[in-house]
């Protein structure tokens, strides 16, 4: 059988790197596009850039990524990139839609015109669900989004239904619920707790600032989820799946587990709020139902909260203690 070709958007990203790591453990010839930067942008994939093909493109920039369709001439099409942090949706909401809605017609475009036989995923979120009608959201639980970037997704996944009923496309959307992983950027909040109680754990600082500590969110590990949007794409019907794990906890116990990893069980201690962190509409409550991905994908995950939390902060030790040798 042929090697399978698959194209991947947002590869420097962290589900990027963890899906690219999959597919060549499947045996695919793995293309990502890569936006230009004066500084590389590669930490993420440099262990794999070697076994990769990385083309030049923006979602800004409709002919490249035509042109990378024309020269990865993939199977399968993963399109992951988008300006992701909420919080800077507001403070740039013109340019998160330009990413992360008309990004996404965008490459559908390039796909309609090349290569419509191909594959294709779009990373739709939870945030779409926004102030939530229903709990636990599900596929068909209606949108409400709280933000720039809830309302950008909605766009983008209206789009890509719309493009599969239009034009025949093969392209599904994955509603997944917060995912993180030690790859996750350091301005989300799991993040920014790991890599906090990190530096307290080793004398590099006395205390963490955070927003809303009351936000409830479905945390699961990215390096599960990138295998359910694979499954997504290896079935005989394109269609739309939640990816969850059905358990939520608020940002409060996600800083209590982390600083209990480091035996320190005072954690308010060391934790300052600002409302300057506070967002101007939030998102209170998430939790999603991912009994049909179960059912029809046979997908769960298998990283726990207490797990995930516990390897983001050692790996966040063990990375401050690389850096500082
Ligand atoms: P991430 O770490 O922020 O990665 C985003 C990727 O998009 C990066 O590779 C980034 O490239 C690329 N990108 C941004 N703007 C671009 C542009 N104009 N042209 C080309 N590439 C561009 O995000 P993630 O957590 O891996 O999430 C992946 C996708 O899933 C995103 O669409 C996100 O909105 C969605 N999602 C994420 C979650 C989650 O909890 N992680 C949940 C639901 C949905 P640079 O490296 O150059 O910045
Ligand atoms: O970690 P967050 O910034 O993630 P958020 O807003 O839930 O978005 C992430 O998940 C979405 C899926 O639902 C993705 F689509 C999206 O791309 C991204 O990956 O914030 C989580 C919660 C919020 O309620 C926020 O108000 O944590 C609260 N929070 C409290 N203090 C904070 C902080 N968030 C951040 N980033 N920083 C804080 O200091």
């Amino acid at each position: 059988m042929a090697q399978k070709r698959a194209l991947i958007t947002g590869i420097t990203g962290q589900d990027g790197s963890y899906l690219a790591e999959f597919l060549l453990e499947k045996g695919y010839k793995v293309f990502g596009i890569t936006r230009r930067t004066s500084t590389p942008n590669y930490e993420r994939i440099k262990h794999i850039q070697d076994k990769i093909e990385l083309i030049p493109g923006d979602l800004l920039d409709q002919q490249s990524l035509t042109s990378a369709v024309i020269i990865s001439d993939p199977d399968e099409i993963y399109n992951l990139a988008a300006q992701s942090f909420v919080a800077t949706s507001w403070s740039q909401p013109v340019l998160t839609g330009e990413f992360t809605a008309l990004g996404v017609t965008r490459m559908l475009e390039a796909v309609r015109q090349v290569k419509p036989n191909a594959k294709f995923y779009q990373a739709s979120s939870s945030e779409m669900f926004g102030k939530v009608h229903e709990t636990p959201q599900k596929e068909n639980t209606p949108f409400h989004p709280r933000s720039p970037y809830g309302v950008a997704k909605v766009y983008g996944h209206w789009i890509t239904i719309n493009y599969r009923e239009s034009y025949n496309l093969f392209a599904v959307s994955g509603i997944l619920f917060n995912h993180e992983s030690p790859r996750r950027g350091l301005e989300f909040v799991t993040r920014k707790i790991s890599y906090g109680v990190a530096k307290i754990h080793l004398k590099e600082a006395d205390h963490i600032v955070l927003g809303n500590l009351d936000a409830k969110r479905d945390w699961g590990f990215s390096g599960d989820y990138v295998g359910a949007i694979w499954m997504m794409l290896q079935q005989k019907e394109p269609d739309d799946y939640v990816i969850a794990t059905g358990e939520n906890h608020s940002v409060a116990e996600f800083a209590q587990e982390a600083f209990n990893v480091v035996g320190i069980k005072n954690w308010s201690k060391y934790v300052k709020t600002s409302k300057e962190l506070y967002r101007p509409a939030e998102v209170d409550f998430l939790i999603g139902d991912a009994s049909k991905a179960k059912k029809v994908l046979s997908w769960q995950p298998k990283v726990s909260f207490k797990d995930l939390v516990k390897m983001m902060v050692e790996a966040d030790i063990k990375l401050l203690k690389k850096n500082s040798k």
